[in-house]
C-alpha cells in the first residue's frame, strides 16, 4: 500500500484511526456496563435500596486513563499540525486566489489557470487570499483543508505522491454557487510539470476528459447565473 496521496496521508490517517479505536472501545465498554448494571441492579434482585459509597481508586482510574488517552491524541495532533503549518523553504510557491465562485491559480512564470497544476514529489506551497468571501480550500485526497479569509495571508503546502488527477472542493459555504467552486489537481511528472509551465496559455497539454466535463459544468452555471 502507498503511504497515500500527499505527505499528509499518512500521519492524518493514523490519528483518525487512533481516535476511532479508542472511541469503539469505550463504546463497547460502557454499553456492556449499563446493560450489565441494567440487570444486576435491578428492582426485582435488589427490593431494598441500599447506600453506594465513594470508590477512590475507580475515580483515579477513570481519571487517570482518559488524561494519558487526551494527551496522546493532543501529541499525534500537535505534531502533525506543526508538520502542516512549517512549510519547506525551497517550496514552489503557487498564488491561489478564490472568488465567488471560482479559483484563480498563478504560477511563478505568470501563467494563470483554473485547475491547479503541480509537478510530483515536490514540495508546493499554496498562498490563499480570498476576493470576497470566505471560502476554503479543501483536497481531500491530500488531506489539506484551510479556510480561505478576506484580507488575511493564509497558506498552505503539500508533496504529491503520485502522478493523478484529484478533486478540489471549496469547503466553506460562499453563496449561491459556492458548488461550482469544484476544480481538480493534476499532478504531473517533473518533466511535463516544466514543459506545461513554459508551453503557452493552454490549461493541459493533453486532453483531459474529467476537467473538460467540470469546465462546461461551470460555463453552465454561470450561463445560467447571467440569465437571471
Ligand atoms: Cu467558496
Amino acid at each position: 500500500m502507498s503511504s497515500g496521496a500527499s505527505n499528509f496521508v499518512e500521519s492524518v490517517d493514523g490519528v483518525f484511526l487512533l481516535s476511532i479505536i479508542i472511541s469503539v472501545f469505550f463504546l463497547v465498554l460502557i454499553t456492556t456496563m449499563m446493560i450489565y448494571f441494567v440487570i444486576k441492579y435491578s428492582r426485582k434482585r435488589n427490593p431494598k435500596a441500599v447506600n453506594v459509597h465513594s470508590n477512590t481508586m475507580l475515580e483515579v482510574t477513570w481519571t487517570i486513563i482518559p488524561m494519558i488517552l487526551v494527551l496522546i491524541l493532543f501529541w499525534y495532533g500537535w505534531v502533525g499540525y506543526k508538520e502542516m503549518v512549517d512549510i519547506p523553504e525551497d517550496a514552489m510557491t503557487i498564488e491561489v486566489t478564490a472568488q465567488m465562485w471560482q479559483w484563480k491559480f498563478k504560477y511563478e512564470t505568470g501563467k494563470v489557470t483554473d485547475s491547479l497544476y503541480v509537478p510530483v514529489n515536490k514540495a508546493v506551497k499554496l498562498t490563499l487570499i480570498s476576493n470576497d468571501v470566505n471560502h476554503a480550500f479543501f483536497v481531500p485526497k491530500f488531506r489539506i483543508k484551510k479556510d480561505i479569509l478576506p484580507g488575511r495571508d493564509r497558506a498552505v503546502w503539500f508533496i504529491a505522491n503520485d502522478i493523478e488527477v484529484y478533486d478540489v472542493f471549496c469547503a466553506e459555504y460562499c453563496g449561491l454557487n459556492h458548488s461550482a467552486m469544484l476544480t481538480k489537481v493534476v499532478v504531473m511528472s517533473a518533466a511535463d510539470f516544466e514543459y506545461w509551465l513554459n508551453a503557452g496559455n493552454d490549461e493541459k497539454p493533453d486532453d483531459n476528459a474529467e476537467l473538460n466535463d467540470n469546465n462546461e459544468a461551470k460555463t453552465e452555471i454561470i450561463k445560467r447565473e447571467n440569465q437571471n
